[in-house]
């Protein structure tokens, strides 16, 4: 309903012939497929819906983490805290570039974002209204994105899965350091303890969310995982975000804002309550918090650069011609 179907005569149905089997066997034993490889239209196109939205959910993430950066509590914090929006920044690089060997521009893509013909991820809508916000972010919001993309290291497409090697173990690093600020003000003073439990509050559901709608809701599933894009079903990775974050907060002193949180002995997992899916979808569509600000912030920054992609122009234009001359 909420989604940018593959439609039914572009699957992998319709591609039967020899290099269709010779897909289809690589997708089977594991063999990663590349770009000059033949490939099915409509895995081509998911995979670059996939890759495009995650790459634009690394430009506009930086916004509100980028909001804190001038107001960091020490120079020690503000250094952190700009190397890790610098990696952001190049986690869409990479991105974009292993998206254009699928065959698109770095400019349509952009152009799709700016457009709203393409989505990014729903937890960047939300605003960061203290410091505290900057732990919460790097603790569920890059735990979460760790959990989600350490399998993509092994996908069988060949430039996204090699892109997710080195962002993998860049976001292991941003999620020590939020968790970091998140320990030194949960053992802070009452109001910093507070503060700490007002993000967690806050950003918990959020980031519960991120991981896509239920299995049961997902258009993408069981196509990208027979396709071995996905590794794991949405409702997989987010037990485990569950399984592994309780233990954390319980740690840090703070309360996971879920009444029906309990551990089950049984499956050995933490049950957890059902999300405002009504809200995830409304985030989705455009509607959240925050969804106009950082697209004005994109639209913005897209103008403003338009002479530095102008001047890369014409310096390239003259290297040639001078190449040529
Ligand atoms: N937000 O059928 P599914 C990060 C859409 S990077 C918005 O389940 P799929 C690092 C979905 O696109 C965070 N839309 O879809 C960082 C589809 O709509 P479409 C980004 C969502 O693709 C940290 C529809 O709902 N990570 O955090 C979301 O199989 C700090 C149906 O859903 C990635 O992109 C959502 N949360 O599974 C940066 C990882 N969930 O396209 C800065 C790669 C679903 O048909 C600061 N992506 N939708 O119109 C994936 O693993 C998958 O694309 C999922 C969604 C799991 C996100």
């Amino acid at each position: 309903m909420y989604t940018q179907l593959v439609q039914p005569d572009e699957s992998s149905a319709g591609d039967a012939g020899p290099e269709a089997s010779v897909f289809e066997d690589k997708i089977d034993r594991a063999v990663t497929i590349e770009p000059t490889d033949w490939m099915p239209e409509a895995y081509r196109k998911t995979l670059l819906r996939q890759i495009s939205q995650h790459a634009h959910s690394e430009i506009v993430g930086m916004l509100p983490e980028a909001n804190w950066l001038t107001r960091a509590p020490s120079l020690e914090r503000k250094l952190i805290l700009l190397a890790k929006v610098q990696d952001e920044g190049g986690h869409g690089l990479y991105l974009y570039s292993a998206a254009e060997t699928l065959g698109t521009s770095r400019d349509d893509m952009i152009d799709a974002l700016l457009e709203k013909r393409a989505k990014y991820s729903s937890i960047f809508n939300y605003p960061t209204l203290t410091w505290a916000d900057v732990g919460a972010i790097g603790w569920l919001v890059d735990g979460a994105a760790i959990i989600n993309q350490i399998p993509l290291t092994q996908c069988s497409y060949g430039p996204y899965a090699r892109a997710m090697v080195r962002i993998c173990k860049e976001e292991s690093f941003h999620q020590r350091q939020g968790y970091d600020v998140m320990v030194t003000l949960a053992r802070g003073t009452p109001e910093q303890h507070a503060m700490a439990q007002d993000a967690l509050d806050r950003w918990w559901w959020p980031s519960v969310m991120m991981f896509g709608p239920p299995d049961a809701e997902s258009a993408h599933n069981e196509q990208s995982m027979r396709w071995k894009i996905k590794l794991f079903s949405n409702d997989a990775l987010r037990q485990k975000f569950v399984d592994q974050t309780i233990p954390q907060a319980d740690a840090l002193g703070l309360t996971i804002p879920d009444p029906d949180l309990r551990w089950n002995e049984a499956t050995q997992h933490y049950d957890f309550g059902t999300p405002d899916w009504s809200e995830f979808y409304e985030v989705i569509r455009g509607n959240g918090p925050c969804n106009r600000e950082r697209l004005g912030a994109r639209r913005a920054a897209h103008e403003d650069g338009a002479w530095v992609r102008e001047a890369a122009l014409a310096y390239e234009r003259k290297v040639r011609e001078r190449a040529t001359a």
